[in-house]
């Protein structure tokens, strides 16, 4: 008698219906297992199936089945019947294609590389709120990255400290300041505090330069109490909320999606723990696929690399990881990304930071182009002059950007710049 049916989820000459989500896996079978039947137990675990036949199975299993269609070398695609997923919970598609699979002790490796989302499946969800150009009308920004920068050091200013330095990088012709990933409500800086000394700093600076100035704010908390803080955020007629969307997990963002839209509130997704499952290139979760989650569900903008900074990520992946944020549609990519059509779904902001500075910011631009965020942080504080030079020396480093000519060509005219190449020159952190 048959111990197990994983071989009834593998179908070479399958063709998946429109309406399928289809995924892509890296695997690797552990010692004995053939690759077909590790294929079908990742098809069977990730859909309806178990480690043993069964007898009790209504002929509507067969149709919830998700089948092994494509296998190529490590390689497999699997496709994924509609009726499997719940309209509209995000969640539960990943308890199903990001779930128990990763344990199973007939793999070595896994790696959930990237999905296709069918336009029936993607119609359940609403996506960013403003998109790209939402934003750059909210912000008045056009023709130019939008910029920021995190107080530095991470935490241990006061909320007093905090505004003042927000202050400077605002004066300095930043669009935005930033709380860093691991800054919410402490004892030495209260977010309440936070909010509205920085919203009186805001005002000034806008009255100073004439631009518009935003911050985004880490509500990262429990769901109420990040609720109450995005009320808190709209109150002081604050444009962005933050979140650590990883560690606050898919459900939370979810919920405050619809509650920072109501209040017209961007979302700033920082991915911090994200390096824990995307890192090691044969297990985990991709960037590209944590990406491609967010914007479904409706962040504004996430964090999505360097290449040059002091945080891993190659130039390919950070330009993966970009398109699957702004593109309307998305071209399959060998291995590394499968087809997309976004439908109504808006696009999102991809935001590059860590370990930036006025020396690297051409080598940025060339991988992003200018719809982006960048965030230089340390690169601006650590600027011998100062915070608002250093700002200054930034945006002088986009302008030569844009102008086609040298950083050292610009610096010639430019002295913010001129001294932060002499610190930094074109150091690559690490
Ligand atoms: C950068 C940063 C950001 C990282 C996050 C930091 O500061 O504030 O959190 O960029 O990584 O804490 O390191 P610096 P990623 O500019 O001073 O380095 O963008 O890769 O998600
Ligand atoms: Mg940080």
């Amino acid at each position: 008698m048959a111990i197990d049916w994983y071989m009834d989820f593998v179908d070479p000459g399958y063709t998946p219906a429109r309406d399928e989500l289809i995924c892509l896996y890296y695997f690797e079978p552990a010692a004995g297992i053939s690759r077909e039947e590790a294929a079908g137990r990742i098809a069977s675990e990730s859909s309806t199936g178990t480690w043993t036949t069964l007898f009790t199975l209504p002929p509507r299993m067969k149709d919830l089945q998700a089948t092994v269609f494509e296998i190529d070398g490590n390689y497999v695609k699997i496709a994924y019947p509609l009726a499997l997923w719940e309209e509209g919970n995000a969640p539960q598609l990943l308890s199903g294609i990001a779930g128990n699979i990763f344990g199973m002790k007939a793999l070595k490796h896994l790696r959930l590389i990237d999905a296709t989302l069918s336009p029936a499946y993607i119609s359940h969800f609403k996506g960013p709120h403003f998109g790209m150009e939402g934003i750059r009308d909210m912000m008045q920004v056009h023709g130019r990255p939008l910029t920021g920068a995190v107080p530095k050091p991470k935490v241990g200013f006061s909320a007093d400290e905090n505004a003042a330095i927000g202050f400077e990088t605002w004066m300095g012709g930043f669009d935005f300041v930033k709380d860093d990933e691991n800054l919410t409500s402490t004892s030495f800086n209260r977010f309440e505090d936070r909010v509205r000394l920085l919203a009186k700093m805001r005002e000034k600076a806008e009255q100073l330069t004439g631009e518009r100035k935003s911050a985004f704010l880490n509500i990262t908390a429990d769901t109420a109490t990040m609720e109450q803080r995005a009320s808190l955020l709209a109150e002081y007629g604050w444009n962005y909320a933050m979140i650590d969307v990883v560690v606050a997990g898919t459900s939370a963002v979810m919920t405050m999606r619809d509650y920072c839209s109501d209040l017209g509130l961007a979302i700033h997704a920082h991915r911090a723990m994200h390096s824990a499952f995307d890192r090691y290139p044969k297990q985990g979760i991709t960037m590209q696929f944590l990406a491609k989650l967010m914007r479904l569900i409706g962040v504004s903008q996430i964090h999505s690399g360097t290449a040059v900074g002091k945080l891993t990520g190659t130039k390919k992946e950070v330009q993966l990881i970009a398109d699957v944020l702004r593109n309307s549609h998305t071209k399959a990519s060998g291995h590394i990304l499968l087809a997309q059509d976004w439908g109504r779904i808006k696009s999102a902001f991809p935001v590059s930071s860590g370990g930036l500075h006025p020396g690297l910011v051409p080598d940025v631009l060339d991988i992003y182009g200018e719809d982006m965020i960048l965030l230089v942080s340390g690169g601006i504080h650590g600027h011998p002059d100062g915070t608002r030079a250093g700002a200054q020396a930034t945006m002088q480093a986009i302008e030569a950007w844009k102008e086609g000519i040298s950083l050292d060509e610009k610096a010639a005219g430019s002295k913010e710049l001129a001294r932060g190449l002499e610190k930094w020159g074109y150091y690559r952190p690490k």
